[in-house]
């Protein structure tokens, strides 16, 4: 039987409260978790929605706090960590994991990611069409960083390397618990080292692709996911030496789907508020930061697909997470480039915006 977990911060309690419903209403799902963030959740809120979805539903639904377990930020991470080691104790056959803000979610994303694991996959991961101005991590920075460090595997050709939403047979979740590089990744950068471990298991992965999309909270400005940018960038740059999956590992995937029509018009995020949220002028360590990565910091910056391309791997190499001067630049480089992308190839429509984006990935692949 299945167990079902949402890591939650603070979201609206009408969604979680749903979400909390459809996977407890689900005949292949045995638990339900809710596993709250150590500060600021609403883990009161969400433990009385918990008993009465429990009473109507007559599944068992616990909402605890998060454990200490990671090095970095606690975040995420260790949400997700602290389910991973209860359910490998636990035993369950399957556990599913799903962000707890998605506002289209339901019955459908268990059965595909329980009907893939039926045919013998050990890691099922959504994946899911996004507006061209969404995703800006996972084009720009993760699945570079995968096609660069790991060209002519399946790693780089996964839709959405950071998504929440995955199925975990018992042999990944024993396999993930007893990781430590995996456990000390209390931050965002957790969904970078669960794929990257996963795809080295040899179990077997399959992206399901939920073809609505996944409906969430949207940013306003981009500054609003600065932190997650610079540990998704630790993170894969955190893979650097690490061995990747084998080429014949097995990796199969829903053929792709007519993208809905009203996210091919959505705007994922505010230009302007960004563009404000970048510091005018760098002071003297980020120049120096930036010298070092080969740019020019009196000169205008203007970061094409052409300049990531050199940029980018740089950067990987040297980013520090805990260094001021690497923070501001990473954020300064990657909001240019986001920018540049958004001005230059949104407005030439949605599929050709992706198209150039899909073409970057190949590129940084060497091909
Ligand atoms: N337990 C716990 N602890 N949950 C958290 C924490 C925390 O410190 N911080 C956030 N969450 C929950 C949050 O409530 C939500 O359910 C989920 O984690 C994801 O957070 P959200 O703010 O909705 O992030 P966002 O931007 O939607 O990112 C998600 O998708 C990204 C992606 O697909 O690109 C999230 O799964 C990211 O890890 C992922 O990179
Ligand atoms: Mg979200």
């Amino acid at each position: 039987m299945s167990l079902v977990v949402f890591p939650f911060k603070s979201e609206d309690l009408r969604v979680v409260s749903a979400n909390l419903t459809i996977a407890a209403r689900h005949e292949r799902v045995e638990e339900v978790w809710a596993v709250a963030a150590a500060e600021g959740s609403s883990m009161a809120e969400v433990a009385s929605a918990a008993e009465q979805v429990a009473v109507i539903t007559g599944t068992q639904v616990s909402v605890f706090a998060q454990d200490r377990l990671g090095t970095y930020r606690s975040g995420k991470g260790d949400g997700m960590n602290t389910a991973i080691r209860l359910a490998a104790e636990r035993g369950f056959d399957r556990t599913h994991f799903y962000d707890a803000d998605i506002t289209n979610f339901d019955g459908s994303w268990i059965e595909g990611a329980e009907r893939a694991a039926d045919r013998g996959y050990g890691v099922v991961r959504h994946r899911f069409p996004r507006a061209a101005t969404d995703a800006m991590i996972t084009w720009m920075v993760t699945r570079p960083g995968l096609a660069i460090l790991y060209a002519d595997t399946f790693l780089p050709r996964l839709g959405q390397p950071l998504g929440g939403e995955l199925l975990l047979s018992a042999a990944a979740v024993e396999n993930l618990a007893a990781d430590p590089f995996v456990r000390a990744r209390s931050d965002w950068g957790v969904d970078t080292v669960i794929t990257h471990a996963t795809s080295t298991m040899g179990l077997g992965i399959y992206e399901h692709n939920a073809a609505d999309g996944k409906r969430h909270a949207l940013y306003g400005s981009l500054a609003e996911i600065e932190e997650m940018l610079l540990e998704c960038l630790d993170a894969v740059s955190s893979l650097q030496g690490r061995p990747g999956p084998s080429k014949a590992a097995v990796f199969d995937s829903d053929p792709p789907a007519e993208v809905p029509v009203d996210l091919k018009e959505t705007v994922a995020y505010d230009l302007t508020a960004t563009r404000a949220s970048v510091a005018e002028s760098p002071d003297s360590r980020e120049k120096a930061v930036l010298a070092w990565l080969g740019v020019d910091p009196e000169a205008p910056l203007t970061i094409d697909a052409e300049v990531w391309s050199w940029l980018y791997p740089r950067l990987l190499d040297g980013f520090r997470l805990d260094d001021e001067a690497w923070r501001a630049a990473a954020f300064r480089l990657w909001v240019e480039r986001v920018t540049h992308y958004t001005t230059h190839w949104v407005p030439l429509g949605y599929d050709i915006a992706m198209s150039h984006l899909e073409a970057t990935i190949h590129d940084f692949e060497g091909h």
